[in-house]
Parts: C-alpha cells; sequence; structure tokens
C-alpha cells in the first residue's frame, strides 16, 4: 500500500475537492469513514481496497496530523480551500505563533499582513522548526515571521486549532507580524 499516494489522496478529497468523489463534508468539515473508503475505493487506485486501518495507520504514521477519526467520521484538520466555510474550533492562542514564507512573499507580507491566500485560514506554526518544515516546501532558504499572537488575541483577533502544531487565524494585520532575527 502506498501510504503516502493515500495520504495525498485523502486531503484532495476532504481539503480541495469533495465533490469529485460524491462526498458532502458536514459544517466541521467531516464525512463517514465509510463514504470516504467507499469513494477512494471507487476509483481503485491502490493494490487491493482501502479499509479503516489503512486510514489509522496513516494519522498514526504520517509526519504531521492531516486527519482525524472522531467516531464514525473522518475530517482533515486544516488546509481547505474549497468554497463552503469550515467552521474550526476556536482557542486562545500560544502567545508567539511562527509562519514560514517566502522570500518572495515577504515584502507583500509585511506590506498587506497574512492572507488565507488559496484557503479558508492562515496558517501559524506553534515553534520554529515547524514553520522552517513550512517554508522550505517553497523556498529552500525559507523566511520565518514572528507573530505576536498575545497581542493579536488582546486585539479581538481570533485563532482556531487545527492540530498541535498548526494554529489558524481569519487574517494577520502587519503589526503582528516582524521577521526572526
Ligand atoms: C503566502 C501544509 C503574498 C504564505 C503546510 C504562503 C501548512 C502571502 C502562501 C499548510 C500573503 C500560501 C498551509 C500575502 C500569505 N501576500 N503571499 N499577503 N499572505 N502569503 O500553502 O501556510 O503538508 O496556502 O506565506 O505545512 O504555506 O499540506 O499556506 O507561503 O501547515 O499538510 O501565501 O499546508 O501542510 O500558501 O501552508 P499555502 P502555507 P500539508
Amino acid at each position: 500500500m502506498d501510504y503516502t499516494k493515500l495520504s495525498k489522496e485523502i486531503s484532495y478529497a476532504l481539503r480541495h475537492a469533495p465533490w469529485e468523489y460524491e462526498l458532502e463534508l458536514d459544517s466541521e468539515g467531516f464525512v463517514t469513514v465509510e463514504q470516504l473508503i467507499n469513494a477512494i475505493n471507487e476509483n481503485s487506485n491502490y493494490d487491493r481496497p482501502i479499509n479503516v486501518s489503512d486510514l489509522e495507520y496513516i494519522i498514526k504514521n504520517s509526519d504531521k496530523i492531516r486527519h482525524e477519526i472522531k467516531g464514525d467520521r473522518i475530517r482533515a484538520l486544516y488546509g481547505h480551500s474549497i468554497p463552503m466555510h469550515i467552521s474550526k474550533e476556536p482557542i486562545v492562542p500560544p502567545d508567539v505563533l511562527y509562519h514560514g514564507t517566502t522570500h518572495k512573499a515577504l515584502e507583500a507580507i509585511l506590506n498587506d499582513g497574512l492572507r488565507p491566500m488559496g484557503r479558508q485560514y492562515v496558517h501559524l506554526s506553534v515553534d520554529t522548526d515547524t514553520a522552517i518544515q513550512v517554508g522550505r516546501r517553497r523556498d529552500p532558504d525559507s523566511v520565518i515571521l514572528v507573530i505576536n499572537s498575545h497581542k493579536a488575541y488582546a486585539d479581538g483577533v481570533r485563532f482556531y486549532k487545527g492540530n498541535d502544531k498548526v494554529v489558524l487565524a481569519d487574517f494577520i494585520s502587519n503589526n503582528y507580524i516582524k521577521l526572526n532575527v
């Protein structure tokens, strides 16, 4: 079983294109495990039909916790780009958060703030290692921004739970952002 391929397909289905799988997400992004398994097996992209143990294996063994099974339902924890708004659990953020990005995007971010761009939320990291990993996807020598989430939260900016390493926000204005030095 190619678990990386399966994990990417699940993220694609649950974050970006549920309609391609005839899936309908609920307001928190869940579908039933059974619906997802049936939808994936319909296309049979793997050497055998997938089952719930494969989904559990991916969640347990991936480099990041991208998906969650709750009872008989499963969802992507972050990353959504679908038009329907996925509501996330509001949290009190840690005092400082980080964002890894590219040199190319830096000027625009320092001028305009952090925007969700193609996704529903801005994605922030709880530590610099995670932020470096995020930034490196696009720029080997990535830029790390430091977010004063303590002040932002005190000023009324809302933050939401992604996973243990990822915190979500609607928009972070540039007065809460500085370059890591
Ligand atoms: C940038 C992956 C110009 C932003 C990761 C980023 C993460 C701006 C890019 C998760 C901007 C959007 C999300 C502005 C933000 N002007 N550029 N005003 N504001 N940007 O992929 O945070 O492996 O949508 O800096 O690890 O890179 O898929 O967001 O570079 O957790 O599970 O616009 O996806 O997780 O890129 O990544 P993305 P992201 P997975």
